[in-house]
């Protein structure tokens, strides 16, 4: 079969329209590929660009081997059979941040990279606002939500880009002001063979950058080879990194303000905000914008967000909580929290050793799973109660509790076996604990 297309996009998710939008104002018709029966764009395409062709189905190889260069979502792993045939002959496989990366070549480094376990969306909106807050025309996605190519047409002064492992496999010339690691724990261990590999894509970032802002906490945050790097820490710093001193966020000797005067709390809202300093200042973002933005930021909605109190409980959603680290987080930064804690988790475990978990669940008192993998959550903790769904869970919590306790969602767990989105899923308890209201 004879290809007359130089250009093939896999995927037709968000990632996937944006690469087609941006390659069709290139003058460039690709040919759009996606597994899925009904791809989640598929409308769209047919919409905006009517032309474009789109094969469902398993990828045809006959079709990839023939193309210039394969344009892949972050969805599909690059070791994909069809995919790796291509590669293997020669074919370049690149992402959309590359192409991004690529359409601002000729200008000077105008990028913020950001990646990490957890947090990455925390700090890239703190960046974003910090940037605004001093006057500049900030463009904020990836992996947050709007896709890079997305951003370009704005033009901005500054790109302040959240990167996946999945996107940074596909990314080799970012050029970036600065970029973080924030920290490194299991998560997507359905796409990688070992944690090493997973942090090995994340690292690829600090090769992209000027200067590589590290986390001294987290060993595995720290690039193998080391350049241009500064750390952050919730201690006191030497020399001239980020830290904690005297109650005070530091740079080096430098006091910034009080960590009291943060709106976001938390620990590793802590860890966050010092990240986010670090980064605006590679960006010569004045130390007043830090300040006017970190007193304000109190944080984003479904990440340890108290949205309701039903007789004197306290119910907290963290639902974006879908690996075991941002659990833990949680559970650590409500464990000196007067009454117990009664924690709903459970979801796709996406092939994580549940096990660390436990050391968390040594702060709570009753523990309440479902979803694909409550079965392996149960056996973490002795007071257990298996549920079939949001509703059973919300309401066996609300029995449990007592006035003055928490009641946590924080799955440690991707929510896609039964919601659409971590965001759905954190909408469907905030609804649950809603109805409790009406037992009052
Ligand atoms: N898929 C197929 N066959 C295909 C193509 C995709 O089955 O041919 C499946 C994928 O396995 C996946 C889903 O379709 O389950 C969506 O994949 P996609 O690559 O088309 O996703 P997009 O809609 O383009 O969204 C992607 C990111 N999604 C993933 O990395 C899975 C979004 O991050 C990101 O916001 C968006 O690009 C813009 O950059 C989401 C995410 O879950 C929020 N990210 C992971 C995370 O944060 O942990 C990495
Ligand atoms: P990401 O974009 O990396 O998923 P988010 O900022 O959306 O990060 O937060 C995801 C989850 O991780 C939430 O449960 C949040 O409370 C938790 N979290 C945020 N920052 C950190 C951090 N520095 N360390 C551990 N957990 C964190």
């Amino acid at each position: 079969m004879k290809s007359t297309h130089t250009h093939i996009v896999l995927g037709l998710g968000v990632t996937g329209l944006s690469v087609v939008r941006y390659l069709c104002n290139q003058g460039i018709v690709p040919l759009v590929m996606d597994t899925r029966e009904h791809p989640s764009g598929a409308a769209k395409l047919q919409d905006e660009f009517p032309t474009v062709p789109l094969k469902t189905g398993s990828f045809d190889v006959r079709l990839l081997i023939q193309a210039n260069q394969i344009i892949i979502s972050p969805g599909i792993a690059i070791d994909t059979p069809e995919v790796k045939a291509a590669i293997d002959v020669g074919i370049e496989v690149i992402g959309d941040i590359e192409l991004f990366a690529r359409a601002l070549k000729k200008q000077p480094p105008k990028v913020i990279g950001i990646t990490g376990s957890n947090g990455k969306s925390t700090v890239t909106t703190m960046v974003g606002e910090i940037a605004k807050a001093a006057g500049l025309t900030v463009a904020v996605g990836g992996n947050i939500g709007t896709p890079a190519l997305d951003l370009l047409k704005l033009d901005a002064d500054l790109y302040v880009l959240e990167l996946s492992s999945f996107q940074l496999e596909t990314t080799s010339t970012l050029n970036c002001i600065a970029a973080t690691c924030l920290n490194i724990s299991a998560d997507h261990m359905d796409r990688y063979d070992s944690i090493n590999t997973y942090r090995d894509a994340k690292h690829r970032l600090y090769r992209q950058s000027k200067l590589c802002v590290i986390n001294r906490q987290d060993s595995m945050t720290k690039p193998i080879e080391a350049s241009n790097v500064i750390s952050f820490g919730l201690d006191v710093p030497e020399s001239d990194d980020w830290g904690i001193a005297n109650g005070q966020f530091v740079r080096g000797m430098s006091e910034i303000m009080p960590i009291t005067d943060a709106a976001a709390v938390g620990s590793h809202n802590q860890s966050n905000i010092l990240a986010a300093m670090a980064l605006a200042e590679a960006a010569d973002i004045s130390r007043t914008a830090m300040i006017e933005v970190v007193q304000h930021f109190k944080g984003l909605a479904h990440r340890c967000e108290k949205v309701d109190e039903v007789g004197g409980v306290i119910y907290i959603n963290d639902s974006k909580a879908t690996n075991v680290g941002a659990t833990l987080a949680a559970l650590h930064g409500l464990k000196d929290e007067l009454g117990d804690i009664i924690l709903i988790a459970g979801g796709d475990a996406k092939g994580a050793v549940l096990k660390p978990l436990s050391e968390g669940l040594a702060f709570v008192s009753q523990l309440i799973v479902f979803g694909k993998d409550a079965s392996s959550l149960a056996k973490l903790h002795n007071d257990t109660l298996v549920v079939n769904n949001m509703s059973e869970a919300v309401i066996k919590a609300a029995e449990c509790a007592d006035a003055g306790d928490i009641v946590l969602l924080s799955p440690a767990c991707a929510s896609l076996d039964m919601y659409k989105n971590f965001a759905e899923r954190g909408n469907d308890f905030r609804q649950e604990v809603g109805r409790l209201h009406g037992n009052e």
